[in-house]
């Protein structure tokens, strides 16, 4: 029998940091799992040093399910993101050597493909309207399908989502960046900037908005009519996740669908928002939410209440995780859609993938497991570099919903 021999930590900064899990079995076939967590990297790094790789040596990789279980159930402390990050790096790599030991790609574990692509939505965003228009623009050209549109608010500055360079980056400081917020400023611009997007541009692609956490229940269903005539594809985070009741009242009040989901972790999060069909897509993440066992335990689950998927895909998100997240998109049946925004080159330089894009579908290789390589001496050129996820203060200096 096959067992595990070996399982290493890499935590290197190739444009951005990232936590990667390599497992070799006594084989020498190896498995890839991203374990990034955008500001906390280290904390995971050590939950899997310290604390999951004894746990691993000696055990059978074919034993998925089993270490799943083992890990999960074992540790007694149960769920959050750093916990399940490190589960999930784990059940990658798993997946991925399982692949390779079968000499077939995941999706073809999972069931086979259940669609030709998986189409994304892209990032568009301006310091004022005519410059998120000229980006809106630029996306149309390139074939997207889907955008999403975010603007800074007049009078406010920068606001979440505002692209500095050429991807967004929020975590681009070694102590947290301070934003200023305004609700009530926000709330008076959105709509309008939105509406200035289908007028110029039509309804001929699906148009998103991320709140990111921001508003309370009543003013987030405020935003939800005022959107209507926008035919939103969804607004997402439209409050605070963790308080799943809080999605009772924006769906009393409006037909615009409501995502949510990146931050949350476990099927224990979003049971309530999938069973009380509270939510239209959700939007857990391979790397967030327990790997590719987990992730396909709430797609079911949410499958069976007219909710769709929508991952999570940022480019705090390794291209171990996209990949991976593409093999389950490929198979799922309530496939919505996938966020995704261009790694920078020093990270493709680092992770070298088969996943392509065209016309705003991704699409895989036919490379066996996740199709991933992880090029570990050119990561050892890009050590790790702290860095901070902003921090929103209202006008009045309190602290904020980032
Ligand atoms: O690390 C935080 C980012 O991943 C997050 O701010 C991005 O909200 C986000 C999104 O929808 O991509
Ligand atoms: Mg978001």
């Amino acid at each position: 029998m096959s067992t595990i021999e070996r399982a290493e930590v890499f935590v290197a900064s190739p444009g951005r940091n990232f936590v990667t899990l390599r497992i070799t079995t006594s084989d020498g076939v190896t498995g890839l799992g991203d374990a990034t967590l955008n500001g906390r990297e280290l904390a995971v790094a050590s939950y899997l040093k310290d604390h999951l790789v004894p746990l691993l040596i000696g055990r059978d990789p074919a034993r998925i399910e089993d270490i799943w279980q083992y890990l999960y159930r074992g540790a007694y402390w149960r769920r959050g993101p750093v916990t399940m990050t490190a589960i999930a790096a784990v059940d990658m790599a798993l997946w991925d050597i399982k692949g390779k030991v079968a000499n077939l790609p995941v999706y073809q574990l999972l069931g086979g493909r259940s669609r030709d692509g998986v189409m994304v939505y892209s990032h568009a965003s301006g310091t004022d309207v005519p410059s998120l228009l000229d980006d809106v623009a630029r996306f149309r050209d390139l074939g997207y399908q889907a955008i999403r549109a975010q603007t800074a608010v007049p009078g406010i500055g920068g606001s979440y989502g505002v692209r500095k360079g050429v991807v967004y980056e929020p975590a681009s400081t070694s102590l947290p960046d301070e934003q200023p917020w305004s609700t009530e400023a926000y709330l008076d611009f959105a709509p309008t900037y939105l509406t200035q997007v289908r007028e110029k541009f039509g309804f001929g692609f699906h148009l998103l908005h991320d709140v990111h956490h921001r508003l309370t229940p009543i003013e987030a269903a405020r935003l939800g009519k005022a959107v209507e005539d926008v035919r939103l594809f969804w607004m997402e985070d439209p409050t605070p996740a963790e308080n799943q009741d809080a999605f009772r009242l924006i769906r009393q009040h409006t037909t615009t669908p409501i995502a949510t989901g990146e931050i949350l972790n476990s099927i224990w999060d979003v049971k309530d928002l999938i069973t009380e069909q509270l939510i239209d897509y959700v939007r857990t993440t391979v790397t967030h939410a327990g790997g590719i066992t987990h992730l396909r335990r709430i797609f079911d689950l949410a499958a069976l209440y007219h909710v769709r998927t929508g991952s999570h895909g940022a480019t705090d998100l390794s291209p171990v995780s996209l990949a991976a997240a593409v093999h389950v998109d490929l198979t799922v049946p309530n496939f919505g859609i996938q966020e995704y925004m261009p790694h920078v080159a020093e990270t493709m330089e680092v992770f070298r993938t088969g996943v392509t894009l065209e016309k705003g579908m991704l699409n895989l290789s036919d490379a066996p497991g996740l199709g991933v390589e992880y090029d570990e001496k050119a990561a050892e050129r890009h050590p790790y570099d702290p860095r901070y996820l902003p921090v929103a203060r209202r006008l009045d200096g309190s602290v904020h919903d980032w």
